[in-house]
């Protein structure tokens, strides 16, 4: 069996590539030097929310270990790091009048001197879902638009200008449709509001995701502006925002209405973010759909919110197949009316199974969404800032036969192959690639018992880092694909 990747296909010389993390799947240290609790933090302590009762109080312990993290990244032989920024950590209530800690600060500027005195470029989001928790308590957090986008503006101006001369690769948010959706209609994430009252006492599943999600697309827009009016010309870097999605394939490939609910899958998860930045507006398909409980744009807003992307940040994981819905939608539907799934007409599966009920790896998929997005949105400079597997059963296995995470390792191969190949041959520029994960970590709702990790994390014995075969495989691959200069 070959090590590399049967693709033959190229990225440029100057591609770069890391892996991702976040602040509140690694840091643990959540009462440490004035940090305050986040969102995550609350919903961790509900019963039943998390497998086994898991919290991030002591995750990897990377708040603790930022040059063991420094070492393992060298090991690996990454150009980049992608890790998010704990905003409880530099303003513990939250808010624009609320106080700054300057520990915080601290710590993620001593992090970033040690990141680039390693070679280490860093990319850095602002917000990667641990909202501080006061601001959920003072007012709604992200369901109120107006105090959360001031805030979140005035945290983003205190970051830039702490370490803005240092960074020159910012994200806004992660996956505002996981935020939305996950956090608002499902109440499967923090804060957890659905209106499931077998999950929640409060939440309306049909308007509040929507909401939530207006309020981040406008959160991006102003911290944009105020990052190329104030900082750009300064610290020349560049900001985007990263969306998440996956790829659909048609249930029966002979439906025109499968095959049409296909492009409303993705419009409904990405185009639902990506449009207004691109486009200026909301897809048309989910006008339709929700009619008022879509916000309408404000001009001032969608002003700020239209042409807000340097970069398009991507995160991708599989691939689904889509059956169109008979009938009036659901008030609480949030896919576009259609179901999704993991076998097709004939009983075949999109990929093979995983840790994740939602993951089933499909390499070509991301290939076909790359050329999507760049045709839907005319060729953006595309950072794919996540990209990675957990594997069946991974946590059962003897520690020997976890480091040869073969199945991790071969999903690598096939998912840099098909982007490669997506730079080569269709033209799509992307110009950067973040694996998820570094490490085995804090996985939300799941705890840990999936694990994502290109290296072993030993919970049991003071979070011991063990790199897995992955961890030694991705540099190689990448030396394959990538021009010399
Ligand atoms: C992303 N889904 O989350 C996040 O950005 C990471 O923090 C996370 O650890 C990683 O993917 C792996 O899950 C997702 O249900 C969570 O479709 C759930 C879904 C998608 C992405």
């Amino acid at each position: 069996m070959s090590m590399g990747s049967t693709s033959a296909s190229t990225l440029p010389p100057d591609f770069l590539w890391g892996f991702a993390t976040a602040s509140y799947q690694i840091e643990g240290a959540v009462d440490e030097d004035g940090r305050g609790p986040s969102i995550w933090d609350t919903f961790c302590k509900i019963p039943g929310k998390i497998a086994r009762g898991g919290t991030g109080e002591v995750a990897c312990d990377s708040y603790h270990r930022t040059l063991e993290d420094i070492a393992l990244l060298k090991r690996c032989g990454a150009k980049s790091y992608r890790f998010s920024v704990s905003w409880s950590r530099i303003i513990p209530l939250g808010g624009r009048n609320d106080p700054i800690n300057e520990k915080g600060l601290q710590h993620y500027i001593k992090f970033i001197d040690d990141l680039l005195a390693a070679g280490i470029t860093p990319l850095v989001t602002l917000y990667h879902w641990d909202l501080p928790d006061e601001l959920d308590k003072r007012y709604g957090g992200l369901l109120n638009k107006d105090e959360f986008v001031a805030d979140f503006a005035h945290y983003a101006r205190v970051v830039f200008q702490a370490f803005g001369s240092r960074v020159k690769h910012w994200i806004t948010f992660n996956e505002p449709w996981c935020i939305s959706v996950l956090g608002y209609n499902v109440g499967q994430f923090a804060p957890g509001r659905t209106s499931d009252r077998t999950k929640s006492p409060v939440g309306e599943s049909s308007r509040e995701c929507w909401i939530v999600g207006h309020s981040i697309l406008v959160a991006h827009g102003v911290t944009v502006k105020i990052y190329r009016d104030e900082f750009q010309a300064g610290d020349g870097g560049e900001i985007g925002i990263t969306l998440n999605g996956d790829w659909a394939e048609p249930w029966d490939p002979e439906n025109p209405v499968d095959v049409e609910a296909c492009d409303r899958k993705i419009e409904f998860a990405i185009s639902w973010f990506a449009d207004p930045i691109y486009h200026g507006k909301y897809p048309d398909s989910m006008v339709k759909q929700l009619g008022d409980r879509l916000p309408s744009w404000a001009p001032e807003d969608i002003g700020l919110v239209h042409g807000s992307n340097d970069f398009y940040g991507m995160n991708h994981y599989c691939a689904n197949y889509i059956k169109a819905k008979t009938g009036e939608p659901d008030p609480n539907d949030t896919a576009g009316n259609l179901e999704i799934l993991l076998q097709n007409k004939n009983g075949e599966w999109i990929g093979p199974e995983t840790q994740c009920p939602w993951l089933r790896p499909c390499a070509i998929g991301f290939r076909k969404l790359l050329k999507w997005l760049s045709e839907r949105y005319n060729y953006p400079k595309i950072y794919v800032t996540e990209n990675g597997t957990s594997l069946k059963g991974e946590n059962d296995l003897p520690l020997e036969q976890l480091l040869q995470d073969e199945f991790r390792t071969q999903y690598f191969r096939d998912y840099i192959g098909a982007m490669a190949d997506a730079y080569t041959l269709d033209g799509v520029n992307v110009r950067a690639y973040m694996a998820w994960s570094l490490m085995d970590n804090f996985e939300w709702a799941e705890g840990y018992e999936t694990r994502f990790g290109v290296t072993y994390v030993d919970y049991e014995n003071g979070q011991k880092r063990i790199p897995k075969q992955s961890a030694k495989t991705i540099r190689e691959i990448f030396d394959q694909h990538i021009e010399k200069a």
